[in-house]
């Protein structure tokens, strides 16, 4: 088993010394322990400065584009966390406000010697820790435990897509797809911190969030339950990825989009069980295709392309021909409302529609024909970006994600796709529609499945 942790994984935001005093892991996207280069580095240098490691999550009252769902699923993980870390007799604390505000406080009370951080290409989290370094003279390493090939050496430039970014990754998996060590609570030479117990229901009570959109009972939240989810699609799903992925009847996905989002499971954890097991070579490479290439191209867009919020980050050809067919009739013309009631024309998209709402996950295949359809049907493209987005967001378990914003901007942008046969308000964006998805799986039995109406669209 290698136990190393691969050197270009870690970097240095500051070039603060270390001084004596504990080692804070500030844990914010990856939310667990197990499989964890974040939390292994800062265990080992807590156990090198014989100083006492502490875990920290912070807390902020409303995440962009959260809603009670994501925050509910996230806290019942982190519950999972506590107890992990109870048993390895390392503390949690849980702060609640304003990241640049709370942690360098928290520092000062500790006199902290050094923080370490997970990585994320989102603003949000880079500006969270661009201000903390700004303000905090600790020295502070960044981990990518995200990817399998951290973004910063995969690509040092925004890649146009899967078939420039995949030689650069696989190039560098022998070096990066390794196993993971055994949990190691660090050596703190008898230096000890202890926490106050974790207050969960004060904690509730301090998010502002919609609380109309309720957590569903489908799928647990937490690092067991992710694994035990893992489990289940190698034995059932896996098999049949490679021919039945793209039909959302079958069930043949991973459904692990929810943990992998809130950092529940690793996806390298996940790449070593899939290349294992016994499943068809072909099925294999499939499954690895979206976890690894097109999971870490996303990441890729958001870390290179600040504009990944917005159609501003699109290529300059799919903007000349959204911006060329900007003026066309839409045959149908919808305001947000009637996208997030599900009261379009077309039951299939309705069906969708539902999916996400009751579900919070809508399959991968209908996500693409979904915002395509919203690209049609908006008065304009930003209009169709925006509403898109922000449905994808209030209730998409794995939305306010590098794959959702890149999911958007692939299929209303063009992003890391080619200009296809020009048509009216697509221009050469690509186009999707209701015959195609019929040819891929029972589009009725989807519908039924979804309990909505089952008429034909016009
Ligand atoms: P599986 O097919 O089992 O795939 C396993 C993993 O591979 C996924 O969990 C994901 O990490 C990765 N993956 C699969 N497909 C893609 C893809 N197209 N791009 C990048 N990574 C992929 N994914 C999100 O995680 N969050 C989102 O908010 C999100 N929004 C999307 C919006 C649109 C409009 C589109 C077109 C795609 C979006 N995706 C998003 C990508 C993809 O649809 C989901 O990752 C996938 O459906 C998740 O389900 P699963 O885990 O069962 O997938
Ligand atoms: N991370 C935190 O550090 N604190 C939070 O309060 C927090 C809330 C949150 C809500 C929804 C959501 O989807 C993610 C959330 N995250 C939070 C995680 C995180 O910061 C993100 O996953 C990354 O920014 C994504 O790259």
């Amino acid at each position: 088993m290698n136990t190393l942790i691969h050197p270009e994984r870690v970097r240095c935001l500051n070039r603060e010394q270390q001084i004596t005093g504990p080692v804070i892991y500030w844990m914010s996207r990856e939310q667990r322990i197990r499989d964890n280069w974040a939390y292994l580095f800062a265990s080992r240098l807590a156990t090198r400065n014989r100083s006492q490691l502490i875990v920290l999550f912070n807390l902020v009252r409303s995440y962009p584009g959260a809603t009670f769902r994501h925050y509910d699923f996230m806290l019942q993980g982190l519950k999972t966390v506590e107890k992990q870390l109870r048993s390895l007799n390392i503390p949690l604390f849980v702060l609640a406000g304003d990241p640049a505000e709370t942690i360098p406080h928290f520092i000062d009370e500790y006199r902290a010697g050094a923080i370490v951080s997970d990585f994320s290409p989102l603003k949000i989290s880079r500006t969270w820790k661009k201000k903390l370094v700004q303000n905090t003279p600790v020295l502070h390493y960044e981990v990518d435990a995200r990817n399998i090939v951290p973004s910063w050496i995969a690509s040092d430039k925004e890649e146009y897509s899967a078939r420039t970014i995949r030689p650069k990754i696989n190039s560098r998996l022998d070096a990066f797809l390794t196993g993971f060590p055994e949990i190691e609570p660090p050596d703190s030479g008898g230096n000890v911190v202890s926490a106050p117990t974790v207050d969960w229901q004060r904690l509730y009570a301090f998010i502002n969030v919609k609380s109309d959109v309720k957590p569903v009972s489908w799928i647990v939240p937490g690092e067991d339950a992710a694994m035990q989810q893992l489990a289940e699609f190698i034995k059932n799903g896996l098999t049949r990825y490679a021919a039945e992925r793209n039909d959302p009847t079958a069930n043949a996905v991973s459904h692990l989009s929810p943990y992998l989002h809130f950092g529940q499971i690793s996806a390298q954890h996940v790449a070593l069980a899939v290349k294992k097991s016994n499943a068809p070579l072909e099925c294999i490479d499939a499954f690895l295709e979206e976890l690894i290439v097109r999971r870490e191209l996303a990441e890729n867009y958001c870390f290179y392309n600040s504009r990944y919020d917005s159609l501003d980050g699109i290529q300059p050809w799919a903007k000349k021909t959204l911006e060329e067919h900007r003026h066309d009739k839409r045959q149908y013309l919808y305001d947000t409302d009637i996208f997030e009631e599900g009261k379009t024309h077309d039951p299939l998209w309705n069906a969708a529609q539902s999916e996400l709402r009751n579900r919070g996950k809508m399959h991968g295949y209908l996500r693409m024909y979904w915002a395509k359809k919203i690209l049609e049907w908006a008065p304009h493209p930003e209009a169709a970006f925006e509403t898109a987005l922000y449905l994808n967001d209030k209730y998409s378990l794995d939305g306010r994600d590098p794959n959702g914003f890149t999911g958007i901007a692939w299929s209303i942008g063009g992003v890391h796709d080619r200009p296809w046969f020009e048509r009216p308000v697509f221009g050469k964006i690509r186009y999707m529609n209701y015959n195609g998805c019929k040819r891929k799986f029972n589009v009725d039995n989807y519908i039924t499945l979804q309990g909505t109406i089952c008429t034909r669209p016009q």
